[in-house]
């Protein structure tokens, strides 16, 4: 792979918008990805294995748990420290900030949020150091955008809980210490349970032939009579509001993180354009391309304003979940395009593994998918500004 010079966009001075913190915390997001993430993950990428070596290092960034206070091993940082972290990491692979989101907004955050002071100081210091690593288990074989249908469940069994059921497509199920499961109990309400790998009954087995998120570990979670035991149970939050509490939070995160898979494409389309010669020229000087660059840069200069208008929302409490629907949806589907126009300014030599853009765009498939399909995030703002549900 060529050698990482990525230098971050930043057409409408939005830097002059945050903190000395803001940006001491990206910068250092910035420079491990240079140094520990672009130079290898191609290599991963092409062998379709998560680099596990990068742990301790996204663990060092404050990247697992950034806003979980700091007596839990948290970075304690607020919410626009958190989308540049993710902005950051999504700008080397979408799959590395996966493994960052999963660990942060869906498991240390719903044992932060719903969870007792036992089980916060059990799991949440040693989710942050990376210690554990954490899957979250939502989507089911037939209940993907409809987690309300989901069939695996529990039973109390007096002094323990038994599960049944199986999860799947689940970012970090292969190598999980631990799993927050979304699961019934016998009179239909939902629940958080938290399952250690070592409970029998409980098995992993990997997702392949994956053409996204080749660099991250997908599986599934499957429980055969699992005895938990009581105290694994999320006690503070029930029924689905409480899986998608998290997912607001996931979403959030993506909203920037899309915004780092794009800068990139576009810092690599906008390099090789200029150094590009044909026709005696380089084809940074023809119109077609400058419309595609120009084009690229108003969405991201968008985008960008989109998080953080979003950031702020987020740290007075105040961002609604559609609110949250519609940063996921635009800012990935922006991410998208600017991947598929940059893959083409690089004509035969963006299909190659020489450049990020292929990458990137493969990734942003499952990007557009997971968290909420493209789709039914539209249904949310359609929702929400009608008042009428579409989903059903
Ligand atoms: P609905 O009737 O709308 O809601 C059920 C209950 O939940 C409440 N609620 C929320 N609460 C907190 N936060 C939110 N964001 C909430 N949204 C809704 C709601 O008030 C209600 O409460 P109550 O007390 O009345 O029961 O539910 P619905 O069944 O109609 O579904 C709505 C819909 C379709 C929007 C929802 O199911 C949905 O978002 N579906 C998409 C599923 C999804 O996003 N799955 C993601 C799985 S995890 C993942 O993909 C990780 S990828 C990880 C990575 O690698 O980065
Ligand atoms: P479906 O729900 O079957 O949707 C298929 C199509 O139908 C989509 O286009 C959808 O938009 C459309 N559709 C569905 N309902 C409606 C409707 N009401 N109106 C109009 N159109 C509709 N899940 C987890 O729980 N944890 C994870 O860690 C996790 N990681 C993932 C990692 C990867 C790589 C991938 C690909 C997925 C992951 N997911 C995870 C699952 C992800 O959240 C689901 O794939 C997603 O929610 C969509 O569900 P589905 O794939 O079953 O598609």
């Amino acid at each position: 792979m060529k050698p990482d010079v990525f230098e971050a966009p930043d057409y409408y001075n939005l830097d002059d918008l945050l903190s000395e913190e803001h940006k001491l915390v990206r910068e250092a997001a910035r420079d491990w990805v240079k140094r520990d993430v672009t130079p290898i993950i191609e290599t991963y990428a092409q062998k379709a294995e998560f680099p596990k070596q990068i742990l301790s290092g996204l663990a060092e960034i404050g990247a697992f748990g950034p806003y979980i206070p700091e007596k839990y091993g948290g970075a304690g940082l607020d919410q626009i420290a958190y989308g540049l972290i993710m902005q950051e990491i999504e700008r080397g692979d979408s799959g590395v900030r996966s493994t960052a989101s999963v660990q942060s907004s869906l498991v240390m955050y719903p044992i932060w949020k719903y969870g007792n002071e036992a089980q916060r100081q059990k799991y949440l210091p040693k989710l942050a150091s990376g210690e554990f690593m954490g899957a979250f288990g939502l989507t089911e074989p037939d209940h993907g955008s409809n987690p309300g249908g989901m069939t695996t469940n529990f039973k109390d069994m007096g002094d323990h809980f038994l599960l049944n059921g199986a999860k799947l497509w689940i970012s970090n199920a292969p190598f999980c210490d631990i799993a927050v499961v979304w699961a019934k109990n016998e009179e239909g309400r939902i629940h958080g349970l938290i399952v250690e790998r070592y409970m029998e009954g409980f098995s992993t087995p990997e997702t392949h032939n994956k053409w996204s998120l080749r660099a991250s570990s997908t599986g599934e979670l499957i429980f055969q009579d699992v005895k938990v035991p009581k105290e694994n149970i999320l006690p503070n939050k029930s029924g689905l509001g409480a899986p998608l509490g998290c997912l607001d939070s996931a979403r959030y995160g993506i909203a920037w993180g899309a915004i780092g898979a794009a800068m990139d494409c576009y810092d690599t389309a906008l390099r090789y354009a200029k150094e590009r010669i044909q026709f005696g020229k380089p084809i940074a000087g023809f119109q077609l391309q400058q419309k595609k660059l120009a084009e690229m840069i108003t969405e991201i200069t968008k985008a960008q304003l989109l998080a953080l208008r979003l950031g702020q929302l987020k740290n007075e409490n105040k961002a609604s979940t559609a609110q949250i629907s519609m940063a996921k949806r635009n800012n990935v589907e922006m991410a998208l395009k600017i991947a598929r126009e940059a893959r083409q300014i690089l004509g035969g030599m963006g299909i190659t593994g020489e450049y990020s853009i292929m990458r990137h765009m493969m990734n942003l498939e499952s990007v557009v998918t997971y968290e909420g399909t493209h789709d039914i995030h539209l249904l949310i703002t359609g929702l929400d500004i009608t008042g009428l549900n579409a989903f059903k």
